[in-house]
């Protein structure tokens, strides 16, 4: 991937109110470098929006729209269209979102605007659940992990549902661009909202971040855990390009108590659902691995 250019001055400023080691402003940070003063970002309620811009201050040196929880797709719809009308076609329209707007409750606006093909870029930050309001589980709240609303008790030992496949289910979407990173991976990053920036249509960038409070982590470590993620296959770097998958780091795997360990919200886990947890990604990265190998192939043997 070409080693996008850099914007020197910082678009998304300090001074905001996120918690120490918070890595969603990590995210953000490396995200407006890429993206650049031509940008209107449109985010979502959720933390974001409160640490980042409680009136009359702003952390955003390019305009920025908050709208309500669920609709952050329609209003950069709406604001990508109104900019065609008018004839500019190089300001990006972005959206930046939380897990709880994302995977729940914008995901059937999300869907639309994808399948209407709007020129809107999308980005996730996936913090793994409601974290604003008291940290909730949501539909990316992973397996037993422990929540105000996945509790630990001697019936229910956390979440007792999978985490929602959300990547596999936009790129389902036939858009030209899906594609995984994290907070701590900056090149991998930058790269890819590059590459999504330039594309023209809908794209959507999915970053894992950590969130101390709703974590239970030492705010020291936000970045170890992100790599941890990627190291123990929990979150695989993934681009699909015009619907071919390719796998942008294959790490050595560690074992996922690398990941899980100090984390308080997986504190209770027994020795069986670490196994249990273990097996799962296995299983997975196996079809990873399956799957780019099947979609390299027949992009090449369609390139002929
Ligand atoms: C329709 C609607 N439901 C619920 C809320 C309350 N609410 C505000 S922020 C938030 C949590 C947002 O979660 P997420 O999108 O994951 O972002 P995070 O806070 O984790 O950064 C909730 C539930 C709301 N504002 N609107
Ligand atoms: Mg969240």
């Amino acid at each position: 991937m070409a080693k996008p250019e850099l914007e020197n001055k910082e678009l998304f400023k300090s001074g905001h109110t996120a918690c120490a080691g918070c890595g969603v402003t990590v995210a953000f940070r490396h995200i407006m470098k890429v993206l650049g003063k031509d940008t209107i970002i449109v985010n979502a309620t959720g933390c974001s929006e409160i640490f980042s811009s409680a009136y009359p201050i702003s952390a955003w040196e390019v305009p920025y729209i908050h709208c309500v929880f669920e609709n952050a797709a329609p209003v950069a719809a709406g604001v990508s269209e109104a900019l065609r009308a008018m004839g500019n076609d190089h300001t990006k329209v972005v959206v930046i979102a939380g897990d709880g707007a994302t995977y729940d409750i914008g995901f059937g606006h999300m869907s639309g605007m994808m399948e209407r093909g709007h020129d809107v870029l999308y980005i996730c930050y996936d913090n793994e659940a409601y974290m604003n309001t008291g940290v909730q589980r949501s539909g990316a709240t992973p397996w037993k992990a422990k929540t105000t609303t996945s509790q630990v008790g001697t019936k229910i030992q956390g979440k007792m549902q999978f985490k929602k496949p959300l990547t596999e289910i936009v790129a389902a979407h036939n858009i030209p661009y899906v594609a995984t990173s994290t907070s701590a991976h900056y090149a991998d990053l930058q790269q890819k909202v590059q590459k999504a920036k330039e594309i023209k249509g809908p794209t959507f960038v999915n970053v894992l971040t950590t969130c101390v409070p709703g974590w239970g982590t030492d705010s020291s470590l936000s970045m170890q855990y992100l790599k941890d993620a990627v190291d123990t296959h929990v979150w695989p770097l993934m681009e699909i390009e015009d619907g071919f998958m390719k796998l942008n780091m294959k790490p050595e795997k560690k074992p996922v108590e690398t990941y899980l360990k100090g984390q308080k919200r997986f504190k209770h886990l027994t020795e069986e659902d670490v196994k249990e947890i273990q097996k799962m990604l296995d299983e997975r990265w196996d079809h990873w691995v399956w799957k780019e190998k099947v979609d390299q192939e027949r992009k090449i043997e369609l390139e002929k």
